[in-house]
């Protein structure tokens, strides 16, 4: 007989019981609505009802992280998305947005324990960001919510055990 491996924390899509948050950047919007739009495709593949999910939208991607980092701490939600659009101009404020935003989704969800997917596209042209958000060469947004779904239930699952009380 088969030695029994060790256990295999499997990796689910469903959204049933979950709820989920959004955080989308008007900045760029063409392309970030798109994105938004996908994602939310993805999350109701999941069987996650429009009930389940708020959409909060703020100024620019550099606002994202503080306003993911309330919604995660709000404990209303098992896992948000975070979705923008930077596209490189002529200076280097691309590169400040793009790596406080990295930086600042990365500890919303490291101090707060609630996944934040990083929905958010860096690229050179519109024309790559036209690429990443629509039918043709897929939509990032739809990854995103898929990744939201997954790791709202890894995150349930990986998160400390409740003791059963005595009687
Ligand atoms: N915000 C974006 O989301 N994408 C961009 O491409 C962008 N560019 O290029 O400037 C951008 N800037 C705004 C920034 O996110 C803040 O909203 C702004 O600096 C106010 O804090």
């Amino acid at each position: 007989m088969a030695k029994a491996e060790a256990n295999s924390i499997r990796d689910e899509f469903s959204g049933a019981g979950m709820r989920f948050g959004i955080v989308v950047s008007r900045f760029n919007s063409f392309i970030t609505e798109r994105l938004l739009k996908a994602a939310l495709e993805a999350l109701a593949s999941g069987g996650a009802t429009a009930k389940q999910i708020d959409v909060v939208r703020v100024p620019g991607s550099f606002e994202m992280p503080l306003a993911a980092k309330k919604m995660a701490q709000s404990g209303r939600y098992h896992a948000l998305i975070a979705v923008g659009c930077v596209l490189r101009g002529e200076t280097s404020h691309y590169d400040h947005v793009c790596s406080e935003v990295a930086r600042g989704i990365q500890l919303a969800q490291l101090d707060t324990g609630v996944p934040v997917i990083f929905c958010v596209l860096t690229c050179d042209t519109l024309e790559q960001a036209i690429a990443r958000a629509g039918a043709k060469g897929g939509n990032k947004g739809y990854e995103a919510g898929l990744a939201a779904l997954e790791m709202a239930h890894l995150s349930r699952k990986l998160s400390p055990v409740k003791p059963k009380k005595r009687r």
